[in-house]
């Protein structure tokens, strides 16, 4: 099965709710105002959420007139074009700006990825997921076990290293998770590796310790490598629903989210969440978690997504 046929698998229990609601709201010949506040009220009861669904309709709204759309099945195509562009990653983002300068030296690590979340959304698993695929991308990459809060962390997250095949930094002794990512920056130094993944902590004794440790590693990894990219990918759990645009909200708040991975995709009917995200926080999801195996991590592409639920 292909990438779009696992897709197409995984957002099957989404298609049978979300989309046969969106699906009903176009079932009808005239195109009024009666139409986008049926659309509205049914995107906001499958989990997009107030600010997705308003953001939406007023696109949309803004789409019929323009085009002077006066046909449901015409509209609905303008819906589905305005998901894609809800969707599609802000042009400033700079995937493809490696170091950000033209430097003679080569960098190691070129880029430091922060997988940060709450507990039990993923983050681990995504950890070794993404290793996976950076590894057959061709990058040599390093994974830094810096959740030193739950003592099976680094064992289960070892696991995960081995399968993708990667360089594995953790550091008993200390406790210290900053500690663990200072020792994985001089390790990627040493072994020229270009991407350096941290598994981080999801839950601390509170909340305002969590932000902070962030914070603190935030802060080592720029002072450690200056000229690498540094990305903070934060986790959320799609099954989650709305808790996952909450939660969002929070961690953007704190650290500098560059990227969204949205896991358990597969088998849930909310993926609808992916827009009410998406709208909530002007931050892009790169990844989507499609399953518990090595390959089960996807690139976001919008159009491929909003071909899945709707195609
Ligand atoms: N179905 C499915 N399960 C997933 C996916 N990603 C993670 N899981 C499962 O979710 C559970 C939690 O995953 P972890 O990776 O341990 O989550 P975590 O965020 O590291 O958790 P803490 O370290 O406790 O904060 C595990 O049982 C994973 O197998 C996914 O994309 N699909
Ligand atoms: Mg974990």
């Amino acid at each position: 099965m292909g990438f779009f046929g696992k897709l197409t698998g995984s957002l099957r229990k989404t298609r049978e709710t979300f989309v046969k609601g969106v699906d009903s709201v176009f079932r009808v010949d005239q195109v009024n105002e009666e139409l986008f506040e049926r659309l509205e009220e049914t995107l906001i009861l499958s989990d997009v959420g107030m600010h997705g669904a308003a953001e939406i309709c007023k696109r949309l709204r803004g789409a019929a007139k323009k085009l002077r759309v006066s046909s449901s099945a015409e509209l609905k195509k303008e819906f589905v074009n305005v998901i894609c562009e809800m969707l599609a990653p802000e042009s400033k983002e700079g995937e493809s700006s490696g170091a950000g300068q033209e430097v003679a030296v080569k960098i190691a690590p070129k880029k430091v990825i922060l997988v940060v979340g709450v507990n039990g959304v993923g983050k681990t698993t995504t950890v070794g997921k993404l290793a996976f695929f950076l590894k057959n991308q061709g990058e040599r990459v390093s994974v830094a076990a810096a959740d030193t809060f739950r003592d099976a962390a680094a064992a289960q997250l070892a696991i995960w290293v081995e399968r993708a095949g990667v360089r594995f930094v953790k550091n008993q002794a200390t406790g210290d998770p900053g500690a663990v990512v200072f020792d994985a920056i001089k390790d990627a130094k040493e072994q020229e590796i270009d991407v350096l993944i941290c598994d981080t902590a999801g839950r601390l004794h509170n909340k305002k310790n969590l932000m902070a440790e962030l914070h603190k590693i935030g802060s080592i990894i720029e002072r450690n490598c200056p000229n690498a990219v540094k990305e903070v990918f934060l986790v959320l759990d799609a099954t989650t629903g709305q808790t996952a645009i909450s939660q969002a909200r929070e961690f953007k708040s704190v650290v500098d989210v560059t990227g969204i991975v949205l896991t358990k995709l597969d088998g849930t009917s909310k993926g609808g969440v992916v827009l009410g995200v998406r709208s909530e926080l002007d931050v892009p999801i790169r990844f989507v978690g499609l399953g518990e195996n090595l390959e089960d991590l996807l690139v976001f592409d919008p159009r491929e997504f909003a071909a899945a639920l709707f195609g």
